[in-house]
């Protein structure tokens, strides 16, 4: 494993390796790796031949320069989770090489950055398009690897590849979790032990949504007042958000008749906390949406016969913002947006 600090060397390194047809996956991170992290460099491992880390705690994406200054270095310790993960190359820029001297230019989405954090982060995401960009210019992987973790990270960077024809497949990880169900996020080592303990509320919020979500309950403020009841109920978690979206564009949705995205950011003391579920509903209740979106439900012996009926079960099978398996670049965009590999 060999560790690169500049662009310019990355950016040689990576044509040497596609110049011997070789497949580049880059992780990008902000380092104080975790068990989530080493689980996207084994997807990256599966997918590729060669995995970058990148791993650069970038400035122009935190908001308070506290949470900037605070959050945790650790090289030396995510050296070693990645050598024994077998990463082939950590890319470790320092912030002068990343942003020298007159930098000015960034790289922004639109709608998908407004709702969940948009709102209470502004300019976080501008941060994120534009570090994840250059990093994508410095490693020139063939795919990336994010966490659902941070779901709306996850939709605007696939809507950012897509949209500017990065080339590059945006691949998404499921959340690792705790035993007692916290996501794991290398802000929880600044959790004290009763902020911890207290944490817990943000998992227990997310299953109570998502049992009412499975035994009927349709209306998304229901649904949300619930996960708000069990965050009211710890006094030392304060919530930010809790609000029910489409998992894909990230707009509000009336009712939960299709999976939808629970997405929430809860304060327990000095540590933000963001998680999301997706809520899947009862059966009963698709099938009622089904019916009432034109009666032609199900054909017997056949796939699902209407347009919003292929659109619902295209839906029902999905993983990550933007991403379906099944799905080619050339199906229509009704179906998905974001295709995985352009
Ligand atoms: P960071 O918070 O270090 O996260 C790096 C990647 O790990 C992200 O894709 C994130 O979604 C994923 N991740 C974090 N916790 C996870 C968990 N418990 N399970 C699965 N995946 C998890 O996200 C960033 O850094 C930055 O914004 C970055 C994309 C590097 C740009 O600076």
């Amino acid at each position: 494993m060999q560790t690169i600090l500049e662009p310019r060397t990355m950016q040689a390194w990576a044509d040497a390796t596609r110049a011997r047809g070789e497949r580049i996956a880059l992780v990008p991170t902000m380092g104080a790796l975790h068990e989530g992290h080493v689980a996207l460099i084994a997807e990256a491992r599966r997918r590729a031949k060669r995995v970058v880390v990148s791993i650069f705690v970038n400035p122009i994406q935190f908001d308070r320069r506290g949470d900037f200054e605070r959050y945790p270095r650790t090289l030396e310790d995510d050296a070693a989770r990645c050598a024994a993960a077998g990463v082939d190359v950590i890319f470790a820029p320092s912030p002068r090489a990343m942003y020298p001297e007159g930098f000015q230019t960034a790289v922004e989405v639109a709608a998908l950055t407004v709702p969940l954090c948009g709102k209470t982060r502004p300019g976080h995401f501008r941060g994120v398009t534009t570090v994840v960009t250059k990093l994508f210019h410095a490693v020139r992987p063939h795919l990336a690897v994010f966490g659902e973790k941070d779901w709306q990270q996850l939709a605007v960077v696939r809507r950012m590849a897509a949209d500017l024809d990065f080339g590059i497949e945006i691949v998404g990880v499921s959340t690792v979790r705790e035993a007692d169900g916290l996501a794991l996020s290398s802000r929880n080592r600044r959790l004290s032990a009763e902020d911890r303990e207290a944490a817990r509320c943000v998992p227990r919020a997310l299953d109570a949504a998502a049992e009412m979500a499975a035994t009927g309950e349709t209306r998304p403020a229901m649904i949300v007042g619930r996960a708000k009841m069990e965050i009211a109920a710890c006094p030392r978690a304060r919530l930010e958000y809790a609000e029910v979206r489409d998992p894909e564009t990230l707009e509000e949705v009336d009712e939960v008749t299709a999976p939808v995205l629970l997405g929430v950011a809860v304060w327990v003391g000095e540590v933000r906390l963001i998680d999301n579920r997706l809520l899947a509903p009862a059966e009963a209740e698709r099938e009622s949406a089904r019916l009432a979106q034109g009666g032609a439900a199900r054909a017997p012996d056949g796939p699902p016969k209407t347009r919003e009926a292929e659109r619902e079960s295209a839906r029902a099978g999905r993983r990550g913002p933007g991403a379906s398996e099944a799905r080619s670049a050339a199906e229509p965009r009704e179906h998905w947006t974001g295709p995985r590999d352009r």
